[in-house]
Order: structure tokens, then sequence, then C-alpha cells
């Protein structure tokens, strides 16, 4: 899909604030893989779709789950959890992208998970850290990303402080958040991809 249809197709589903968020996902993400050597191109289209199915209906998103045999955990959990997930499929069966670090980086661009592409890890830490976002301490994460050169670090630090706000709020953490807050702990000891 050329970059023009993705922006069109979101600026038909999505309000405008989401629409303004998602071109700054996509402008930020392009920023990253400069600086990480990344797939700009591939960043960038999954920046601009990744949040296509934020205000779908959680029923119908539910049945897709169901009848596509997505992580059957899925099912308890809210939009928030399922939005990137369904919006890759739709992207792979609808739309016909097929390449498989675009559906990848929209499908776990909330939880992260272990072991994540180039293109997944941008998309995930470009949401974060997009202009838009006033989360608290957020500069100390844009600090991270953009000034001291490690994809990995900022991702266990934007995964610390996610999974540290949900418990905090007795919110339950799916399961690839906990993989990815894991695997990307640097002080633990195994030996990482990067
Ligand atoms: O869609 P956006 O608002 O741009 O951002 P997002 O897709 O990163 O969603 C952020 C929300 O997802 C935020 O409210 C925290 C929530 N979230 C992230 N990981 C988990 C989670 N919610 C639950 N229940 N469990 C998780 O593991
Ligand atoms: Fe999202
Ligand atoms: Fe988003």
């Amino acid at each position: 899909m050329k970059i023009e249809q993705a922006v069109a197709l979101i600026k038909d589903k999505l309000p405008e604030k989401r629409v303004t968020h998602s071109l700054n996902v996509a402008e930020t993400a392009v920023k990253l893989a400069e600086i990480y050597d990344g797939d700009a191109q591939k960043a960038e289209l999954a920046g601009v779709l990744h949040d296509y199915c934020k205000y779908d209906d959680l029923g119908t998103m539910y049945q897709i789950v169901t009848s596509r045999g997505l992580d059957s955990n899925l099912l308890s959990y809210g939009v928030e959890i399922l939005h990137g997930p369904v919006a890759a499929l739709i992207m792979q069966e609808t739309f016909g992208i097929d390449d498989e670090e675009v559906l990848l980086a929209i499908k776990n661009h909330t939880t992260g998970r272990a072991q994540m592409t180039k293109t997944e890890k941008l998309v995930f830490i470009a949401d974060y850290i997009e202009p838009g976002r006033q989360t608290p301490g957020v500069e100390e994460i844009r600090e991270l990303a953009y000034n001291q050169g490690s994809l990995d670090k900022t991702i266990y630090e934007i995964s610390k402080r996610t999974v540290l706000y949900l418990i905090s709020k007795d919110i339950n953490v799916y399961d690839a958040t906990i993989a990815c807050l894991n695997y990307y702990n640097y002080s633990d000891e195994r030996v990482k991809d990067d």
C-alpha cells in the first residue's frame, strides 16, 4: 500500500485528533529509522495505520479474534489491547498488506513483545514519544530514544512505566506486555539480539 492511500484510509475513518496522532507517530518513526538505520518506508506505513481500529466495536473485534484464531487471551481485554492485533489482521485481509514487518508493527504497537523486529521497535517507541504526547516523564524517554543510542533500553523504560501504571490502577497486564518487559530488561544477564 502506498503511503497516500494509507493516509486517505485513516482520514476517512478516524477523528481528527487521532489522525494527527497517527501522522505524528509516522513522522517520529521515520526520524528514529534514520537514527537507528531502520526501514523508514515500513515505519511510516505502520505508523500511519497503527490505530486504524482504535474506535471499532468491541463485539465485532471479539468475533474477529475468535473466527481468525487470534490469541484467545485477547478476549479478556478491551479495545486498548485489541485494536492493534485486529488492525493488523484487517490490513492483511482487506487491504492486502503482506509485509510481515509492517503487520507486526501494527499488531504489537501497544504491548510490545519479546524479540521485536526493528520496525516494531520504531513504531512502539514512536507511539509513546510523538510530539503530542504529554505523559509525565515522556521527556526522559525522548532523551533516551533520540540521544542515548539504544532502542532496547528505550523499550524497557517504556514497558516499565506502562506496567507500573497498569498495576497502580489495578488493570490486568497482558502476556506480551510482561514478555516485553522481561526481554528488554537490560539488568538481566541473558544475551539480547542487539
Ligand atoms: O492507541 P494509543 O492511545 O495511541 O496508545 P496505545 O495503543 O499504546 O494504548 C495505550 C493504552 O494501552 C494505555 O492506556 C495503556 C494500555 N495498555 C498497554 N499495555 C497494556 C494496556 N492495558 C492493559 N489492560 N494491559 C496491558 O498489558
Ligand atoms: Fe494504539
Ligand atoms: Fe497510537
